[in-house]
């Protein structure tokens, strides 16, 4: 899988460099690429925002320098292109999302900050060919840009593609989590820690009696109640 995420701010993204993508990296199954939207200017100061039509507070992005840095992103590659755009006012992401953008060629993030990117780049790649548009939130809150955002997003979908996690089981098992049906509470050692003792069942090696156990703390777990 290719990612690229493009931003004003690129060195938001040397965390991923390290740990899980870090590890995918190395062994070529992610190629991630952080590009400079200040490279995709043509003005002598760079100039990658302007006052809103309409009035109101804020900068909102300019069409331009986003149409060259995409378009660049575009001609290079030959796969089809999902472009995540991340904005407060988009669809929630959640595990389904990530499942989808796991089997995805080429994740391309668009990473604005100020009052976000005018409407009309998301418009314009809607119709481009070999472009698939996503405009995404990852909750209800508002943050200063979507660096972090797509951040959340790769870290998300990264863990579900094979060879990526260490551990191919502990996918399995979550595959088919009806989410939060297998969100049980874990244990380990020791069995005994500050006088809370870790539930019977464990302890017991009926595997059928444990899974139904886990089934049924994970299903309180997703309502939010505690386990017993
Ligand atoms: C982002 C920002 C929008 C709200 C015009 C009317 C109301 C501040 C780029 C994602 C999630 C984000 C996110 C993602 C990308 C950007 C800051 C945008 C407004 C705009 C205020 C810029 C925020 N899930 N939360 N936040 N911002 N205004």
């Amino acid at each position: 899988m290719k990612i690229t995420a493009i931003s004003i701010f690129p060195e938001y993204f040397a965390p991923l460099e390290l740990s899980l993508i870090g590890k995918a990296r190395e062994h070529k199954i992610v190629d991630f690429k952080a590009v400079n939207l200040r490279d995709y200017t043509y003005d002598n100061h760079h100039t990658v925002d302007d006052t809103p039509y309409g009035g109101g507070a804020g900068m909102v992005m300019k069409p331009e320098p986003w149409g060259e840095a995409i378009d660049a992103v575009i001609d290079k590659s030959d796969q089809l292109i999902d472009l995540v755009i991340l904005t407060p006012a988009g669809k929630q992401f959640n595990q389904r999302v990530a499942e989808e953008f796991s089997n995805s060629a080429h994740l391309l993030f668009a990473c604005g900050r100020y009052e976000g990117i005018d409407a009309r780049v998301a418009d314009f790649y809607r119709s481009a060919k070999n472009v698939r548009v996503h405009e995404i939130s990852i909750g209800d809150y508002v943050l200063n840009g979507g660096e972090v955002a797509a951040m959340v997003i790769i870290e998300a979908v990264t863990r579900l593609i094979p060879g990526v996690i260490g551990n191919p089981d502990s996918l399995a098992e979550e595959s088919h989590n009806e989410l939060g049906s297998v969100e049980y509470p874990s244990y380990t050692k020791p069995a005994l820690w500050r006088g809370h003792a870790v539930p019977e069942i464990l302890l017991s090696g009926n595997h059928g009696e444990i899974a139904k156990w886990r089934t049924t703390q994970g299903k309180l777990r997703s309502k939010g109640e505690p386990h017993k």
